[in-house]
């Protein structure tokens, strides 16, 4: 099979050719429909197409559980690497300008270089992501028992010390955020005092906050468990809440769907951060049972869309302070993350395109009447619409392709990527 680079302008447009004539048709149709809805279907197809999603950097490798990793041909070996197929997934979708970073993960001895080759492929720098979850070859004091909370203050003090190393290395990058997640916790009651673990986590927070720019956020990340399995530091947004209120107005609170106990009403929590103000972004990504990390919207659609429904309301009542960082965090195990990375995307602008043709003025006029079932049905009418035209419009609007994992796939990048990438892959355990 012949290789075309997938990202060619030209290659698109290709691609794009057979799908054309029947895009025109559907989206047609669609248009029609929504019309007699008071809807103009190109004002939902140009919010669509600026809407934006990081991609996580740790996305582009294949994930693993702790009990296995089944790497693919060409897994990315290096950043320099992982930007190569974040711009595939860019390029061919139109919706992920920026990449996430992971240090040590990613770290390079050249923040410039790497800044200049994100540029050249059309692609930013999000969010940093720090990581005291795990023990580096040349680290000296283990995290073992906690990071930015551990008992003793050299351990806090060398984990502060990473915090601040990555808001240099965003810097240097133009990343104007950095996420801060701790699997700090208790596997046992009596381990640690729930209360002093808090008090220490606000005091090394508010050292790494003081080294934050002008115009930088910091994301607090709760999880209600995993590495720890009785008591989690941050454990949910109530802690995340109290912790950015308590650091100052550059705090903000990071929702990853997957770090809730099952059935919790997400949606719920988003409506309250936006009320205090403290949304910071979101971790997309989808589950069923703990933290699965599968592709967004792969499981609860109907969830994602209710999460979708509470930004559109917010993005309508001009929310004070309301701009949320969207940012995938994924691990893709059994398919190829590209296409995994690409679809996911997608199925956040679907969510995104659904919400928006909710008649607002309908549901508001049930919802103050108590008409619940209209109300309800009134809501549930913009989940049951299928948007892929306005989804796949949105993408030709921004050079990118109408099906984007065929484009991928008839390219050969993968296999392209394989004879590039040569070199056995480790097999352990473990998310990358
Ligand atoms: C923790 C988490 C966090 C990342 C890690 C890769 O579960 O969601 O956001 O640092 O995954
Ligand atoms: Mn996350």
């Amino acid at each position: 099979m012949g290789y075309a680079d997938p990202r060619d302008a030209g290659y698109i447009a290709s691609a794009n050719q057979p799908h054309a004539a029947a895009l025109a048709t559907d989206y047609a149709h669609l248009g029609a429909q929504l019309e007699r809805r008071g809807i103009r279907i190109d004002d939902v197809t140009r919010a669509v197409a600026s809407f934006k999603v990081a991609i996580p950097s740790w996305g582009v490798g294949t994930g693993g559980t702790r009990f296995g990793r089944f790497p693919g041909p060409g897994e990315p070996r290096n950043v320099f690497e992982k930007l190569e197929d974040c711009a595939v997934i860019h390029r061919l979708t139109g919706a992920t300008p920026t990449v996430s970073l992971h240090i040590p993960w990613d770290r390079t001895d050249d923040w410039q270089a790497l800044r200049e080759r994100g540029a050249a492929l059309g692609l930013g720098f999000d969010a940093m992501n720090s990581n005291t979850f795990q023990d580096q070859a040349d680290q000296k004091l283990s995290y073992r028992y906690g990071s930015l909370t551990h008992t003793d203050g050299t351990v806090r003090a060398q984990a502060v010390a990473h915090n601040i190393d990555c808001i240099e290395a965003g810097k240097a990058l133009g990343s104007k955020a950095l996420t801060v997640w701790i699997g700090d916790g208790a596997n046992f009651p009596g381990q640690s005092n729930l209360a002093r673990a808090f008090e220490r986590y606000l005091d090394a927070t508010r050292q790494i906050y003081a080294a934050l720019p002008a115009d930088w956020r910091m994301f607090i990340e709760h999880k209600m468990y995993e590495p720890a399995f009785y008591a989690t530091v941050i454990q949910d947004w109530g802690s995340s809440l109290m912790a950015a209120q308590a650091l100052g107005p550059k705090a903000f609170c990071l929702v990853d769907l997957g770090h809730h106990a099952p059935n919790v009403n997400i949606e719920m929590i988003v409506a309250r951060l936006v009320h205090a103000q403290r949304l910071g972004g979101f971790h997309f990504n989808d589950s069923k049972y703990g933290d699965d990390d599968l592709d967004a919207g792969s499981i609860e659609p109907f969830r994602l869309f209710l999460v979708f429904n509470e930004l559109v309301e917010a993005e309508l009542a001009k929310a004070p302070g309301f701009s949320p960082a969207h940012m995938l965090d994924q691990s893709h195990n059994v398919t190829d993350p590209i296409e995994s990375l690409m679809t996911s995307a997608i199925e956040l602008q679907r969510a995104y395109a659904q919400a928006l043709i909710v008649d607002r003025a309908a549901l508001r006029d049930h919802q103050s009447a108590n008409d619940v079932l209209m109300a309800a049905q009134t809501l549930k009418r913009g989940f049951t619409t299928d948007v892929t035209p306005i989804l796949a419009q949105a993408r030709v609007s921004r050079g990118a392709a109408i099906d984007p994992v065929a484009a991928y796939r008839a390219s050969g990048y993968r296999a392209e990527c394989g004879r590039k990438r040569p070199g056995k892959q480790s097999l352990g355990g473990g998310i990358v």
